[in-house]
């Protein structure tokens, strides 16, 4: 029999269905920690090779190859459709985004302009070339939240405690709320052509959300997360919603208007579920760092995370968050082998 799309696993999955085999992709199993990738990256900046196509195409490519994992994670970054309409932005390596104005005031918003065709023409283009390419493996896009975007908007680069951030969100709440609103719109745009052009699925990150208190989190936050995600409306594609250290926020981040909640390896996916309620699918959540460890333990760990698992109506296997640069590939391979091998044991 083969498999077709709608069929794949991670569909399924993602859909609160129970699939042949768990489903496993990985967050950042594109790029850092495979030899091939820095091969094909060797002197081309990080932003410049998100609108390359013939890059894009090959780096979200090479992890499938090797791994075998059951989707793909479009080769960008959370910044691009930033970039894509002029802000004034790099990635830096070894820091991450770092802006060159932050936007702090009401008359920068301005530059933050809805997302025409033409700027992201070579990202329509990309996700088309991986469509065919990739056959019966679903791709996922993504985008930023509405939060961690303006953080590093706010800020400037990558913060520790998102002081400025919080600072402004507290001191001038109409401020804030203008800028998620138009950060929503805008990853709205960016999810939509993805989609538009073909991928299956798609993510939105909302890495620091944890640094808030639900509190917080309903009020600045959630709003317009739901707004960017209601962009998808009569799309058909699963949406999954992650961020790190949300213990406390899974319930609300499940109201965004998903399928599927992302847990980092704090809570176990059992417990997750019971914070998150009925209906929905999670993604999660093996500690990173236990792919250091004997490959003994690593199995031992993915087993139990296969297995509480089992509570959620639909399950795709995942880090609790990226894979650390300095991860051996051949960890990650033997990893979607164990668990691809799990059910039928
Ligand atoms: O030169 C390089 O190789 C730079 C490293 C790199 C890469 C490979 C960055 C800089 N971004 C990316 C790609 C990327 N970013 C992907 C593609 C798929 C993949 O790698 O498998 C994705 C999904 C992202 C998303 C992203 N970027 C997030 C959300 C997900 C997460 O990991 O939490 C965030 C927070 C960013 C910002 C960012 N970009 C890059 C770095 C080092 C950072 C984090 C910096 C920080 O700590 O604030």
């Amino acid at each position: 029999m083969t498999t077709t799309l709608a069929d794949s696993p991670f569909l399924q999955a993602a859909r609160g269905g129970t699939p042949s085999h768990t489903p496993v992709w990985f967050m950042r199993q594109a790029g850092r920690s495979l030899p091939e990738y820095r091969a094909v990256r060797e002197g081309v900046a990080m932003l410049d090779s998100c609108f390359r196509p013939e890059l894009v195409v090959e780096i979200t490519m090479q992890p499938v190859r090797r791994h075998g994992v059951d989707a793909a994670i479009f080769f960008s970054d959370i910044v691009v459709p930033l970039k894509a309409i002029g802000v004034d932005l790099d990635i830096v390596p070894g820091t991450g985004p770092v802006v060159a104005e932050p936007i702090r005031s009401a008359d920068q918003l301005a530059q933050l302009r809805d997302i025409e065709p033409d700027d992201v023409e070579p990202i329509a283009e990309s996700v088309r070339g991986l469509v065919d390419e990739l056959g019966s493996t679903p791709l996922i896009g993504f985008a930023g939240a509405p939060f961690t975007l303006a953080s590093y908007l706010i800020e400037g680069g990558p913060s520790r405690d998102h002081r400025r951030t919080k600072q402004l969100m507290y001191a001038e709440p109409e401020l804030w709320h203008a800028l998620a609103g138009r950060l929503a719109a805008i990853a709205g745009q960016f999810l939509r052509v993805q989609v538009e052009n073909g991928a299956s699925a798609v993510q939105l990150f909302d890495s620091w959300a944890g640094a808030l208190s639900l509190a917080d989190y309903r009020r600045f936050v959630l709003p317009h997360s739901q707004a960017a995600l209601s962009a998808l409306d009569g799309l058909d594609v699963p949406r999954i919603h992650f961020g790190v250290g949300t213990g406390e926020l899974l319930g609300a981040m499940g109201e965004a208007g998903v399928d599927v909640v992302g847990v980092d390896w704090r809570v176990p996916l059992d417990e997750a579920v019971k914070r998150i309620g009925p209906g929905k699918a999670v993604q999660g959540n093996l500690d990173p760092t236990t792919l250091f460890a004997p490959t003994e333990v690593v199995e031992r760990e993915a087993a139990r995370v296969i297995e509480a698992g089992r509570t959620a109506p639909g399950h795709v296997f995942n880090l609790g968050h990226g894979v650390l640069p300095d991860t051996d590939p051949d960890a990650l391979t033997r990893l979607v082998d164990f668990v691809h091998g799990y059910d039928a044991r």
